[in-house]
Order: structure tokens, then sequence, then C-alpha cells
């Protein structure tokens, strides 16, 4: 899944694809979708609204101004595309305009329409773990032990999406890295990845260019390494999340994960091994 955000204000691309800003927005984000397609993308994923930690909401009239002129275009160009919204409305329109795939933050807590749409469209349905909105998730960052409830409250989800009448099989689920969790709840989602993915449901894995990574490689006086150099740290996490079994990842450099996860399958696809669970190999 190849990310394309088309707001002013993204941690990390932000107001390089912006479609209503100034500068013909609308012909990059396009042209960049495209490009990921072509690099390999399955899904390149359309986001209207800033999810970064701090960021204000926007209504839904500007976050549906904002991704429908480009889903328009990249449908016409056959690219395939999920909607990142926690919106109904914007889902619904996405879903009229093209994407095929609804790709929900909040995990369907932020909008009570949510499951219905996604029902009626019969999409697949990406539930992140999610505690709240962008503005206060830092202090819902609080857990005993991070795995146990972010699988506890994942599986709510998932069985709230299937009493509202959601197929089973159109349901994947996120750990949501970085919403709502510390840098050490990070790595302890990607240490026990196996047990969200013992859920039984595909997983999505998205730690692209995020802060905890910057962290991990800070210079020696503690300044976080910058947004943009982070991309060996992504295309690591993500083969581990590949290696450990995930449906999918979400990068914004589509090409180097693609290469790399291309020398794991030519290297016969090791696994990791998973603690307790006999190898097939
Ligand atoms: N992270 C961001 C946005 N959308 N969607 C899913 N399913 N999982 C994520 O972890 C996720 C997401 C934030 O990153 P961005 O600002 O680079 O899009």
């Amino acid at each position: 899944m190849g990310v394309l955000n088309v707001t002013p204000d993204s941690f990390s691309d932000g107001g390089r694809y912006f479609s209503t800003g100034p500068g013909g927005g609308l012909a990059a984000a396009v042209a960049h979708g495209v490009a990921m397609h072509r690099d390999g993308a399955h899904l390149v994923d359309v986001g209207g609204e800033s999810t970064r930690p701090g960021a204000e909401r926007v209504d839904a009239e500007t976050e549906a101004a904002r991704v429908l002129p480009v889903i328009r275009e990249l449908a016409a160009l056959g690219v395939p595309m999920s909607i990142d919204t926690t919106r109904a409305s914007v889902a619904a329109a996405a879903l009229d305009a093209g994407v095929a795939v609804v790709n929900d933050v909040s995990g369907g807590l932020a909008d009570p329409d949510m499951a219905k749409v996604v029902a009626g469209a019969g999409c697949p349905w990406v539930l992140m773990h999610w505690r709240g909105h962008s503005r206060q998730m830092d202090e819902l960052a609080t857990y005993g032990d991070v795995v146990t409830e972010v699988r506890d409250e994942l599986r709510q989800r998932v069985d709230d999406a299937l009493a509202a009448g959601v197929a089973a099989d159109r349901i994947v689920i996120d750990p949501g890295l970085g919403f709502a969790k510390r840098a050490e709840h990070n790595w302890q989602l990607t240490v026990r990845l196996h047990e969200i993915i013992g859920l039984g449901y595909p997983v999505l894995f998205a730690t692209s260019r995020k802060s905890y990574l910057g962290r991990l490689l800070a210079a020696p006086d503690g300044t976080p390494r910058p947004v943009a150099e982070r991309e060996a740290a992504t295309v690591a996490t993500s083969v581990l999340a590949v290696a450990a079994g995930v449906w999918g990842v979400r990068v914004h450099d589509v090409r180097a994960t693609v290469d790399a996860i291309a020398v794991w399958r030519a290297s016969g696809r090791p696994r990791l091994a998973v603690p307790g669970v006999a190898t097939d190999a």
C-alpha cells in the first residue's frame, strides 16, 4: 500500500500533493499515485485529513474536496485505491468515485455510520487500533501489556463490524503504530506481531517514517533522524513484518520496500520464528 496524503500538514508528505493548494497539487498527486502503482503498490491509500499527533480536524466537506478529484483521476487511469478516512460520508463518496477499500484509522469508532457504508458496499475494511483523535492520542498511550490490550481491543472492533453486517472475509486489522502508542509500545507490537496475526484476520502494518524510527536513529545529541532519512528503517520494519506473515505494509517509498520484499521472496521467503510455534522449515 502506497501513501498518498493530499493534505497541507501530514507529517511526512504534507503539502506536496495538496490537491486544492496552490501550484498544481492535483497533477502532482495523480502522477505520484500512478508512479507508486507502477512501482508495485497494490493499493494507493488516498487521505485528506492529517492524523499526525496533535493535528486539528478538518470538516467533512474539506476532506472530500481534497480527495475526490484525485480519486476520480486515478480511477480513470486504472489505479486501485483505498480511502484513508474515519468519516462515513467521505468513505461513501470515495467508494462512488472508484476506491476499492476503506482504511479507517478509528476502526469504526469515530463515525457510527461507517459500518453501514462498508457493509452496504461489501468492500474490504481496514480496522486500525485507535483510542482517540490526534489531539488527545498522546495522553491515551497508557497500557499494562500493550500487545494484549491492542489485541483485545481489535477483537472488539472486529466483533462490532461483524454484528453490523460486515462479512468476515472483508475485514483487515492493523495494530496502529504511533496511534496512542509510545516508541516502546511500537517495538512490543513488532516483537509480538504474531499475537496480532493470531487473531485470524489479515494484518496491515504501517511504520513508514514514523517518529519512533526517528528516535531510534537519533544523533548522539538526541536530535531525531529527519523524516526524509528514515527510509532504510522503514524498509527493515516492513520486511520483518512481511516475514512475520502480515497481509500488507503501508509505505511512502513503494519502490524501496517492493525491492526488499523481492529479495525476501528470492531468498525462499524465510519466516520469523514464533516463540512456542514449530516452524514448517
Ligand atoms: N498511519 C497513518 C495514516 N493512516 N492507516 C493505517 N491503516 N495504519 C496506519 O498506521 C496509518 C494509517 C499516519 O501516517 P501518514 O501521516 O504518513 O499517512
